[in-house]
């Protein structure tokens, strides 16, 4: 713990409901859910007007649209929320080396690794700064900033901020300030301790505060303990580590019997690679490098692994790099394990990412809040029309779809940058209608 309040967190608001309304201007204010669409989806986030309704992120779908009927349900556009997470992260290493982004909207800043002056006041004139320049940047999404002597009081005050504000912890206050929070406050507190703190009665953290170390160490094992015991007391002492992400992700299979058919392993790579691109598509990432690992029946194990220029996070990619590398590989013998992987990750839009085309290549512009997109075929071949994707008309323009189904589809013509616009239905084979999408396959062979 320090003695200023010089670690700073930074949450976007209702992050990809924000997004949406950002871009749907007839969806300001109004209740819109992001996520899974169908029975069987989950909600991703809720904008504050779904929250109200008690439309929770992790809801399934079918409850949410009982709760707030009258709500927009939207597929997610990943592409605009990692742009947007972009130039937000990009603000937080502007005011320091040590940045430790958390998840696609939430980072800590370490202020005092960043040459600014540390009193409260200087501190404070820092965040609200920021918070204007993320409105500014990014068209118009709002953040929530902490300010604290440790990660644990930033994250604390960043969440007394919410939504769309700011909020300090002073130093000196610290254990007063975190004594009437739920237990479930103190970082590394999951479902599982919660449960057995539990039974100890504990519901705050003044109750954890009222354990001795021993009793804590005994009811939740003792690397949790010590940590709970010294948290409790918002004594933490956890460094922002800007390389704390993800390193890999990858699926293996170890066969019954050994494969000696190459069409038979290509089939075993594209269902691993869907696998892996789901788990990187979750963690809101892109990797640049493939892996294929192939254990040979004569136990004799080969990696092989090729790094793209750009990132992605398309399992057709994934399964053709991994196809090109096996082919490198001698199998006569059979295979009996093989496993695909994916690694050297970006956590966010990456400007060789994109095919910008007509846009022009200026780093500027393709960081604009607002993303000039380019007509291209959808990555998955087939165009699908579902609600929220970006499409373009070649008589109306720009707009997006409202539903889609029995042949037909239903599209707004609005951007960020209009006021709210009229809606239209077009059969679905419309020849002038197309998907609005990037292209994020740019590949070279190393
Ligand atoms: P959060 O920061 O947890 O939520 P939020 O930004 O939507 O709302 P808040 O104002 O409370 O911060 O998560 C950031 C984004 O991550 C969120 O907009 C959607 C996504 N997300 C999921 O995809 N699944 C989840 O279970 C959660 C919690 C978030
Ligand atoms: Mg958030």
């Amino acid at each position: 713990m320090r003695t200023t309040a010089s670690v700073l967190h930074l949450d976007l608001d209702a992050f990809f409901a924000s997004v949406e309304q950002r871009d749907k201007p007839s969806l300001r204010g109004k209740p819109v859910i992001v996520g899974g669409i169908g029975n069987r989806g989950v909600v991703a986030t809720a904008s504050y007007e779904a929250r109200a309704f008690g439309v929770r992120s992790a809801m399934s779908s079918a409850e949410a649209h009982r709760r707030c009927p009258h709500g927009a349900f939207l597929g997610g556009r990943f592409e605009a929320y990692r742009a947007a997470s972009s130039i937000v992260m990009k603000l937080l290493h502007e005011l320091s080396p040590l940045v430790e982004q958390l998840s696609i909207d939430e980072a800590y800043v370490d202020l005092a690794a960043g040459g600014h002056r540390l009193d409260t006041d200087s501190l404070r004139k820092i965040a609200e700064k920021l918070r204007s320049d993320v409105v500014e940047r990014t068209g118009g999404l709002t953040a929530s900033v902490g300010l604290g002597s440790s990660k644990f009081m930033a994250k604390v005050a960043s969440e007394m901020a919410k939504p769309d504000g700011i909020a300090l912890v002073a130093p000196g206050t610290e254990i007063a300030t975190i004594a009437p929070l739920p237990a479930r406050a103190v970082p590394g507190i999951g479902p599982v301790t919660m449960e057995r703190l539990e039974r100890l009665g504990v519901r705050t953290v003044a109750d954890i505060q009222k354990l001795s170390r021993s009793e804590l160490i005994r009811e939740v094992g003792k690397a949790s303990g010590e940590s709970l015991a010294s948290l409790a007391f918002a004594q933490d002492q956890r460094a922002i580590e800007p390389g704390r992400e993800m390193k890999s992700i990858s699926v293996e299979h170890t066969f019954e019997t050994d494969i000696r058919d190459r069409d038979e392993l290509a089939g075993v790579i594209d269902r691993d690679s869907m696998r892996v691109a789901e788990r990187v598509q979750k963690a809101c990432m892109f990797a640049k490098t493939i892996s294929l690992k192939v254990r040979r029946a004569d136990f004799s194990t080969h990696t092989r692994s090729r790094t793209l220029v750009g990132a992605t996070d398309a399992p057709e990619t994934f399964a053709r790099v991994a196809k090109e590398l096996l082919s490198g590989i001698e199998i006569a013998g059979g295979v009996r394990l093989l496993g695909v992987g994916v690694s050297n990750f970006t956590e966010a839009a990456q400007e060789e990412l994109f095919e910008w085309g007509a846009v022009g290549s200026d780093l500027d512009e393709k960081e604009g809040a607002v993303l000039d997109r380019i007509p291209v075929e959808s990555r998955w071949g087939k165009q699908t029309y579902w609600p929220g994707v970006d499409v373009v008309h070649q008589d109306y323009g720009s707009g997006w779809v409202w539903g889609a189904g029995l042949g037909r589809v239903t599209v707004r013509f609005e951007t960020a940058t209009t006021p709210p616009g009229p809606v239209k239905t077009f059969a679905i084979d419309d020849p002038k209608l197309a998907l609005l999408t990037f292209s994020i396959d740019q590949e070279s062979a190393s």
